[in-house]
Parts: C-alpha cells; sequence; structure tokens
C-alpha cells in the first residue's frame, strides 16, 4: 500500500496528462513512498511510450510525470524499515520508504530527469550503473559532482540511450550505504521491435544484497566486507520472498542484478534457459548456450528466458548452499557424529540456553522449535506441502501453472501433483545386504602389496578468508 503522498502523486500523474498549471510542474514531483514489501502488480505506462512492464519482486515501480516530454522522477533517499521476512525488520538505508529504492521504467530515447533528495545524516550521489550518459552526470562524488548534502535535493538529467537492465545506487561512502541497502533496479524498454529482445509474457526483476545483522539486534554492521549473513534477494530472505507465478507456455525473463560483495550462481530447477542479456545489452541469439544454473558476479546484471512448459512447485535459488540459510547457520559447528549422551546437562549447568545442534546433521533444524532472539529468522525454515523446506536467504519457487490467467501475479498456492508423480515410499521387501564392491576394479590400478613405509612432511595451506 502506498502513502497519502503516493495518492497526491497519483493526482499529478492525471494532472500531467492534460490540465495541471504552470507553476505545479516548476515545482518537485511527489515522491511516492511506499510502505509494503509485496510485490506490486506491474505498473502500465499511464503517459509516455508504451512497454511491457516488469514485476519487481517484493518491490514496485517509481510513478513519473511527464513535463514539456522529459520523464521526471522524485527519490529520495532516507532511513527506511525494511521487513526481511515475516519475524525480522531491518534498520536500513533506501529510497522512497524501501530498501531496494522503486524500479526506474523507461523507453529507450526517453529524456529522463530524477530529483535526488538526501534525508540521510550524511552526503550521498546516486550513480547509474551502467548507463550511456554525459559524464557530470555519472554520479561518482567528488569525481563527477558536488556530493549531495544532507537536506539538499541534486537534478539528473539524460536520455536513456540503450535498451537493457540497469542499477542505481550511491557512489559517495559506497561501502556504508551499499551495507545499509540504498540500491534499486532500472529497466530501459526497447522503443520499437528489436531482433535480439523478444517480447515476453512474464518479466521480472530482483537485485542480489547482502546484510550481516547479527541475531536480535536490526542495524547491519556496515564494515563488513565478506562474512554477511543474511542473503536476500531485494532485501527480503526466505521465506519472504514472493514466488514466481507464471502460466503454462509462458516465455519468461528474469533479470537479476548483483549489488553484494560475491558471486551467486543462480539456480532454475525443472527448465533450461538462455542468459538474454548482460550488463551490456542484449546478447547475440548465436551466442546463447542453454543452461540451468548462471553466475552472476560483483556488479553484473544477467538476464535469463525460458519457456515455462513444465507444470509444478521448481525451486529457483543460489546454489551456494551457505546463501540457502539465515543468520544463525553461521555459526553453528559441525557435529556430526559426534556423541553427546551425557553431556547436555553438564553444559546446560554453564550455559542455560544450551541445545545439541547437529549430531546427525542439521535437517532437524528446519522443524525445530526452538527459542531465537527478538526479530531473528530462523536458520532453515519454511513450511511446503510435504513438511518442512529447511531452507532461507536467496531461495523461492517458480510455480508454472496451466490454469493461471495471462496477467495474473497472483500466488496458485501449492501444485496438485498428477497421481503417480510424487517419488514414494518403497514399500516391498527390505534391502538385503548389499554387495560391496572391491576398491581396486578390473580397469583400475593394481594396489603394489608391501614395500617400506614412506615418510612424508605434510603442511596445511593457509586458511582461505571468505567465500
Ligand atoms: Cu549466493
Amino acid at each position: 500500500m502506498t502513502t497519502r503522498r503516493s495518492f497526491l502523486a497519483g493526482a499529478g500523474l492525471l494532472a500531467a496528462a492534460g490540465t495541471v498549471n504552470r507553476a505545479a510542474l516548476a515545482a518537485l514531483p511527489e515522491p511516492v513512498i511506499q510502505t509494503s514489501a509485496a510485490t506490486a502488480a506491474p505498473l502500465t505506462p499511464p503517459t509516455g511510450r508504451p512497454y511491457d512492464p516488469v514485476v519487481t519482486l517484493n518491490g514496485w515501480t517509481a510513478p513519473w510525470r511527464m513535463n514539456a516530454g522529459v520523464k521526471e522522477f522524485h527519490l529520495v533517499a532516507e532511513p527506511v524499515e525494511r521487513e526481511i521476512a515475516p519475524g525480522m525488520v531491518a534498520r536500513l538505508w533506501g529510497y522512497n520508504g524501501q530498501s531496494p529504492g522503486p524500479t526506474i521504467e523507461v523507453v529507450e530515447g526517453d529524456r529522463v530527469r530524477i530529483f535526488v533528495t538526501n534525508r540521510l545524516p550524511e552526503h550521498t550521489t546516486i550513480h547509474w550503473h551502467g548507463q550511456r550518459l554525459p559524464n557530470g552526470m555519472d554520479g561518482v562524488g567528488g569525481l563527477n559532482q558536488p556530493q549531495i548534502p544532507p537536506g539538499k535535493t541534486f537534478v539528473y538529467e539524460f536520455i536513456a540511450r540503450r535498451p537493457g537492465t540497469f542499477m542505481y545506487h550511491p557512489h559517495a561512502d559506497e561501502m556504508v550505504q551499499m551495507a545499509m541497502g540504498m540500491m534499486g533496479f532500472w529497466v530501459t524498454h526497447p522503443r520499437e521491435p528489436h531482433p535480439h529482445i523478444a517480447r515476453v509474457d512474464r518479466d521480472f526483476c530482483f537485485l542480489l544484497n547482502a546484510y550481516d545483522i547479527e541475531p536480535g539486534s536490526y542495524v547491519p554492521k556496515i564494515n563488513t566486507m565478506l562474512e554477511f549473513n543474511l542473503w536476500t534477494w531485494n532485501s527480503r530472505a526466505f521465506p519472504g520472498i514472493d514466488s514466481l507465478n507464471v502460466r503454462k507456455g509462458d516465455r519468461v525473463r528474469v533479470r537479476i542484478g548483483n549489488l553484494t560483495m560475491t558471486n551467486h550462481p543462480i539456480h532454475i530447477h525443472g527448465h533450461e534457459f538462455q542468459v538474454t542479456g548482460t550488463d551490456g545489452g542484449p546478447t547475440r541469439p548465436e551466442s546463447r548456450w542453454p543452461e540451468v544454473t548462471t553466475d552472476v558476479a560483483v556488479g553484473q546484471m544477467r538476464q535469463i528466458e525460458f519457456i515455462a512448459d513444465e507444470e509444478g512447485d521448481w525451486a529457483m535459488h543460489c546454489h551456494k548452499s551457505h546463501h540457502t540459510m539465515n543468520a544463525m547457520g553461521h555459526d553453528v559447528p559441525t557435529m556430526i557424529g559426534v556423541d553427546h549422551r551425557g553431556l547436555v546437562e553438564d553444559i546446560q549447568k554453564l550455559v542455560p540456553d544450551y541445545m545439541l545442534m547437529g549430531e546427525r546433521g542439521m535437517a532437524d533444524m528446519g522443524e525445530m522449535e526452538m527459542p531465537l532472539p527478538d526479530n531473528t529468522l530462523p536458520m532453515m525454515t519454511g513450511q511446503g506441502p510435504f513438511g518442512a523446506v529447511e531452507m532461507g536467504g536467496m531461495f523461492t519457487v517458480l510455480k508454472v501453472r496451466r490454469e493461471q490467467k495471462p496477467g495474473d501475479y497472483r500466488d496458485p498456492g501449492w501444485f496438485r501433483h498428477p497421481k503417480g508423480t510424487v517419488a514414494y515410499e518403497w514399500a516391498g521387501a527390505a534391502l538385503p545386504e548389499p554387495a560391496r564392491g572391491d576398491a581396486a576394479g578390473a580397469s583400475s590400478m593394481p594396489r603394489t602389496a608391501g614395500g617400506p613405509p614412506v615418510e612424508m612432511a605434510v603442511r596445511k595451506p593457509t586458511r582461505h578468508q571468505g567465500h
């Protein structure tokens, strides 16, 4: 839901279409402030050149007003509260009430004017990542422009010269401001049919971002460089990330930008996709190949496309397994095979909250109702139709349905599997003792028997930092 200010902006849009007076257009456009982390319906362009709008996962598109042929947006850099998932709110910095800020959608050739008001306690700028523009509009504080001081509004103006997938983020105190959630998505739609840009039935976009928020606290640690503990899409963690709901047979595009400090191999189940665009624009069809996982490196954007022709609820996630769990997973020691019997009571005398974790693996954590500090997400969570999903972080579901209507983005609920198509428990005779193979197979090199023992000095490599 949007606030009254958005209602006023809506009125401004109507006025811009017809009867507004000059004084109103000389004023700043009303910023639209978003209070919800839900996925907004696509914004069909009310003015300007027509295009097929995108859907921002757990986000929305900024409305604009037309002013003498110029598309005007107003971004407000400000402290925000963002629900990361039900049960956890983070105090971040963002734009217009949320982190990330609103997606900006324009058409190739549009003249765009963006007002940026700084309501942060320190200076900022916005860099328009990937755009062709005049050098003084590129937003690197100190290099291309003076910093925008707190309380001031600056104006950026340029023509969106090439169609594609872009991002925006500060280029001022960058490590802090990005760690606090300041970023947004930008899509420039092609002006006319483009040989390398297909028309699609669904066009989703989201940013990869990451935070380091101690369990029980609200504000990210801003000096973290690599050891983040919340891996998010558009500042949401599973089960807070909405599903991608599509109709069977749809051509689906997903645009992904990476503003974390590490790479993310994005994996979709049940389908093969192609990378149809990068940060540099659409790829040539003869350069494309099918994949089920594509790596999105730091600072990159990838645009993938596929035909959703397999019905079901298909997992879609980052394939780094520590990126599909939430904060608690990062400090749990490996306990598999450790016999704790008799120890727990002794430890609890010293540490009353001590819990036995992980001696049979960590799957128990997905179901455990353990007491958590306030404002903390379980490490592995989410309930599916068959029980605990045991995920967190960068995970969601692609829902492909025959009965989903064109243009309907509502969640259809869980997939109802046709009879006989779900993995099932074997009910026949118990497994006989398996025959164990000899490690030295027929074609392997035979072990040499005997010989004198050899002494070796082994030095472990230095512990490697990071991911
Ligand atoms: Cu990842």
